[in-house]
């Protein structure tokens, strides 16, 4: 059985867009993992952490998997650690994260993993680019164009342009 999900991915130090592709490209990588959708990237201001952090990029994906959450959760720690993903702040800067967003419907809480992702559904960084990925697409009910809209972050979202 295969399961669609959609995960967010967000770099906001070194070569950041180089990181977000090399991680997309790690994280399809297996025979358990296809890649369906690709949303636009986009540079966003930090939410949270320490002041005076990086600008970050983002973006989400979509993908389909017949790894179990555990496993897809795993799976997208291990393309993070590849990319010397260091945890030392809470919301600090980092090279590489990696959020699992949704998982076809499960919800679960779990302190390792839940789901849908308890912070998602007020990030125009995860939601924006998602929204413009798959504009059918709804979270918790809610369209996320219509979450994307309401939320704080999205003042300051910009398309990226490599380069930048
Ligand atoms: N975990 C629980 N649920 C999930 C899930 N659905 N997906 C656990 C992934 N992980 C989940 O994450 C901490 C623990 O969350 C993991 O061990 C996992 O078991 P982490 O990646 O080690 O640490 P973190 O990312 O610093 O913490 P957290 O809570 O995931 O941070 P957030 O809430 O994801 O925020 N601003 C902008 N503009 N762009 C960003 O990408 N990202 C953050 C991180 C803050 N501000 C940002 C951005
Ligand atoms: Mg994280």
């Amino acid at each position: 059985m295969t399961v669609r999900s959609v995960l967010a991915l967000g770099s906001n130090l070194g070569e950041r867009g180089d990181t977000l592709s090399l991680a997309v490209a790690d994280l399809v990588d297996t025979p358990h993992v296809r890649l369906r959708e690709v949303s636009p990237v986009v540079q966003t201001r930090p939410v949270g952490g320490p002041a005076g952090q990086p600008d970050y990029l983002n973006m989400v994906i979509e993908v389909e998997t017949d790894l179990s959450p555990f496993e897809l959760l795993a799976h997208c720690q291990a393309v993070e650690n590849k990319h010397h993903r260091v945890r030392e702040v809470r919301w600090g800067p980092r090279t590489l994260d990696i959020d699992i967003i949704t998982y076809g419907d499960l919800v679960m809480e779990d302190e390792r993993l839940t789901l849908p992702h308890p912070r998602a559904s007020g990030r125009a960084f995860v939601l924006q680019p998602w929204a413009w990925m798959d504009s059918a697409a709804t979270l918790n009910g809610v369209p996320v164009g219509e979450l994307a809209a309401a939320a704080a972050d999205l003042d300051g979202l910009e398309p990226f342009e490599p380069g930048n």
